[in-house]
């Protein structure tokens, strides 16, 4: 069965160090466990200590059969930072805001051309999702008319072809809509005059909503990744708008900074992003064994 682990943010130390208390072992150079396969949500790359490790060590496992990946945000926009669309702009803009949020790992590929290639090529490879038999993953927001867009730019191994790549750049095509809501969630408009400062110092005027509860309404309580909730109205949001989720498999998210102790979103989601990041954040995974109602004790984090 399987262990999906979540957001490694190039904390390949602290990846280790949960692949370890998981029972996976290194052999030749690649972690390895007897009957598991690990599952990444995405977003192996920018902000820690430890970029092309990381990357490493994903990639063995994946290409020696031990572990499956899917693209998070940021391998998207790793890939878009290099790839230019037919008027020969960068698909991810090279402003300082995103250059910064991009730069341990630009720095971490300085000379070492041959790895950044075959690294942005490994990335463009990635799903954006899996459906398998007993569970799903996307890194943010399971939508499945989203889902159907992007099905019809990919290829059979759920990888977006290489003229997709281009189209997903142009904010008016359909399949840029759609990995921005697979890829980085479903995202909300706050009301003209309300905004709030995001965990990097940047004004926002949308919010990231827990999409997947059924309870909620206001704004408050349905944002997710805002610190100070004041700065938010006190009033409710069109949650019809909302895409909810059929509860038809159990799914897995990374994407969301959560904090503290590791625990489900529902009985059918888990988000194992508990972000290694900040110095009191876990690296998570979830020990899933077939189950379709999912448990609080099966999350193991370090
Ligand atoms: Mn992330």
């Amino acid at each position: 069965m399987y262990d999906i682990i979540g957001d490694v943010h190039g904390y390949a130390h602290r990846l280790e160090a949960l692949l370890k208390k998981l029972g996976y072992y290194k052999q030749q150079g690649v972690w390895r466990h007897s009957e598991r396969i690990l599952i990444s949500v995405g977003d192996l790359i920018d902000r820690g200590p430890e970029q092309r490790e990381t990357v490493n060590i994903i990639r063995n496992m994946q290409e020696a059969g031990h572990a499956l990946a899917i693209m998070g945000n940021h391998e998207y926009n790793a890939v878009g930072w290099v790839m230019q669309d037919q008027q020969g702009n960068y698909l991810r803009p090279h402003t300082d805001r995103n250059r910064s949020q991009h730069e341990a790992f630009l720095q971490a590929c300085e000379g070492h051309k041959g790895w950044y290639e075959s690294t942005i090529a490994w990335f463009k490879s990635l799903p954006v999702y899996l459906d398998l038999p007993e569970l799903r993953v996307v890194h943010a927001c399971w939508h499945t008319p989203s889902k159907h867009i992007l099905d019809q730019h990919t290829d059979p191994s759920g990888a977006l072809l290489e003229n997709a790549w281009s189209l997903s750049g142009n904010k008016q095509h359909p399949l840029f809509g759609a990995l921005e809501v697979l890829s980085k969630g479903w995202e909300v408009d706050l009301p003209a005059g309300y905004s709030f400062v995001d965990q990097d110092g940047h004004e926002r005027f949308k919010i990231r909503t827990k999409w997947w509860r059924e309870d909620a309404r206001s704004y408050r309580a349905l944002a997710i990744g805002v610190d100070n909730i004041k700065d938010l109205p006190n009033t409710d949001m069109d949650v019809s708008k909302l895409p909810g989720y059929d509860n038809k498999k159990p799914l897995f998210l990374g994407h969301y900074w959560m904090r503290g102790t590791p625990h489900l979103q529902s009985r059918h989601i888990a988000c194992v992003d508990w972000t290694v990041v900040e110095p009191n954040g876990l690296m998570a995974a979830y020990r899933f064994d077939g189950e379709q109602q999912l448990c609080d004790s099966k999350f193991v984090a370090v």
